[in-house]
């Protein structure tokens, strides 16, 4: 490498900008000297998001080991990572929310006074670029000119996060334009992936200050600041703020034959199926019937009150997916796979060394063979008859694919306008075994807050932790609310009063078994034919009986011709037992006695009213 006065720094024939473009306001100027003198790195290398730079990261991450390039002409601009094996998911008993105050960040975040954290962070921060390169992101969330897109600026040492960064976020030039030069509200995103010491791991975020600091990780959800820490923790306090809302959601559009056009939000906690659902491919005779599905989004949504209409609008901050890979196949999940063909990061998946020297990926539930061998997520040799014998797996159950949205062969046009679009559902779910029926309707708005407030799932592999619990997961957020959840609730029955109509609100249970321990329902692509109730809901057309729970369709309103579903089995299904909403009752405890005194009446009211209906 060479760094000359031109203020450009050589790497394989590209020249990295080593000096800020024009029109980089005083305040990102500032405060990235700042941050320079914390962190000493060699070299401070400002990114355009150029193509040509984006094969410059790449080849600098190869050359570092970071970054494997594969088959090219399986894998078209395609590249392996594989992370720390310590470092392969969400951390969040290491995620805190720092202010003043603890009462800000309520009883379900960790607490970090402000003050402490910064301290603590600036003494791990010093000196840690020291021998690397510091990488000036700079990146917009949400359409350009969208009422509510975002910059933010992340600083980081790391190519990987760099690259990531380019797929998941609008990285480059725009974001110094959308900013101005004068500007001074961007988010203000430090990452140092240090030593991957999980005793000096940190994931902060300062809302106040609009800050995040972010040390010791290089996993997705750690450190592409972009996702969760900035796109939900930190705008979900400024949206209770601004009246808007930021909710982890995927944002679908559902297209009938007569052309009409639906919009659904919905909320499954880490690893239910979000991906696949936002791309889900209609059975055959939905298709030939002429309907189609589109995705907008598989993970975020920003939504608020269109001042015209009144109504709910929403958009998707990014524009990449950030998917588990594991399960994914031409089945499971065609366009997905689409998705990945192309330009795409793998990481912690199986890596395949091919006859001729060039390097091929492959993981469990894949469309492809199990390889003779192959390096699996450790870094470790697995071949099918060690798999056989330790169980070992070659790709991890949370490995990942960042992949552009643009190479989804279904995205919806409207991903990429500034407006949003008007949403006409939102649907809650969760992993339940048990208890929860396969759909039913909320009887409004506030009683639907009750509905996603107390979501249950049982855990995953996204995050560390036991898994296999039923964890309480209000809206799918419990880990990405950015401040006090009695105030959060409190920002979802408020929005109601600022929309003059307002979307149905569902909840949806695709994962419910028999008691043989049997799926009850297909999923994937048939569960078409319970959003096609819940289309028919939002215009009207459906039959629904009135439940304890909330409005039901009839067993025959479920359209099971042509799968291995009876109506004896959509009766299971939709079975409320009073025993098990009960116990369900009681299981709220949990997160009820957590926010103790300071529950929003509301959802006392809802919870008496459904003792009541019992
Ligand atoms: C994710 C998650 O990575 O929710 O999207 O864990
Ligand atoms: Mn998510």
């Amino acid at each position: 490498m060479s760094s000359g006065s031109t203020g450009k720094q050589q790497r394989h024939g590209y020249a990295f900008a080593t000096q800020p473009p024009s029109g980089v306001s005083a305040a990102v100027l500032e405060w990235v000297a700042e941050c320079a003198r914390l962190t000493m790195p060699d070299r401070v290398v400002w990114l355009d998001g150029s193509l040509d730079e984006r094969q410059a990261l790449f080849s600098l991450g190869e050359s570092e080991g970071i970054f494997v390039q594969l088959n090219q002409k399986k894998w078209p601009g395609c590249w392996y990572h594989r992370s720390n094996s310590n470092d392969v998911a969400r951390t969040e008993h290491l995620t805190f929310i720092c202010t003043p105050s603890q009462d800000t960040a309520g009883p379900t975040n960790n607490w970090m006074d402000d003050k402490l954290a910064y301290a603590k962070l600036r003494g791990l921060f010093a000196g840690s670029m020291k021998g690397r390169t510091m990488f000036v992101i700079p990146f917009v969330m949400g359409p350009l000119g969208s009422p509510l897109a975002k910059v933010g600026v992340e600083l980081t040492d790391s190519p990987y996060v760099a690259a990531n960064m380019g797929i998941m976020t609008r990285m480059g030039l725009q974001a110094w334009q959308q900013l101005g030069p004068a500007g001074t509200e961007f988010t203000r995103c430090l990452h140092s992936i240090g030593d991957v010491n999980p005793e000096r791991r940190y994931i902060c975020h300062f809302p106040f200050d609009n800050t995040i600091w972010s040390f010791g990780s290089g996993y997705g959800g750690n450190a592409l600041l972009g996702k969760k820490c900035l796109a939900l923790r930190i705008a979900s306090f400024l949206g209770k703020q601004q009246n808007w809302m930021a909710e982890h959601m995927l944002l679908m559009g559902i297209e009938s034959p007569s052309k009409e056009k639906t919009y659904v939000a919905a909320a499954f906690p880490s690893a239910c199926g979000k991906t696949n659902f936002a791309m889900l491919i209609p059975p055959e005779k939905y298709k030939r019937a002429g309907w189609k599905i589109t995705t907008l989004g598989d993970d975020i949504v920003w939504m608020w009150v269109d001042k015209e209409s009144g109504r709910l609008h929403a958009i998707n901050p990014e524009t990449g997916y950030f998917g588990v890979v594991p399960g994914t196949n031409s089945k499971s999940n065609p366009n997905a796979l689409e998705a990945c063909r192309s330009n795409t990061i793998f990481t912690n998946v199986g890596l395949v060394k091919l006859s001729d020297g060039t390097f091929d990926v492959w993981w469990e539930d894949s469309d492809w063979p199990a390889p003779e061998k192959c390096i699996n997520w450790e870094g470790k040799e697995w071949t099918p008859a060690i798999a056989k014998e330790t169980g070992m797996k070659a790709a991890h159950p949370n490995s990942r694919f960042t992949a552009p949205m643009e190479n989804n062969p279904v995205l919806d046009p409207a991903a990429r306008d500034p407006k949003g679009v008007p949403v006409n559902a939102i649907v809650f779910g969760g992993r339940r075994s048990k208890t929860i029926p396969l759909v039913y309707q909320a009887f409004n708005w506030v009683h639907g807050v009750y509905v996603g407030a107390t979501i249950g799932s049982e855990t995953t592999a996204a995050a560390t932790g036991q898994q296999g619990v039923v964890r309480r997961d209000p809206m799918a957020m419990l880990p990405f609310i950015g401040y006090n959840i009695r105030d959060y609730l409190g920002h979802w029955f408020r929005m109601r009063k600022l929309m003059s109509d307002c979307p149905r609100v569902f909840m949806v249970n695709w994962f419910r078994k028999n008691d043989a321990g049997k799926f009850l329902w297909p999923g994937f692509g048939e569960n078409m034919r319970v959003l096609k109730w819940i289309v028919d809901r939002c215009h009207g057309r459906a039959y629904a009986r009135e439940t304890t729970v909330g409005w039901m369709p009839r067993p025959e309103d479920i359209d099971i011709e042509g799968i291995d579903v009876t109506l004896a089995d959509i009766r299971e299904l939709e079975t409320v037992s009073t025993d098990e909403i009960k116990q369900e009752i009681l299981l709220q405890e949990e997160l009820f006695l957590k926010i103790a005194g300071e529950l929003p009446k509301e959802m006392i009211f809802q919870r008496e009213l459904l003792i009541t209906r019992l």
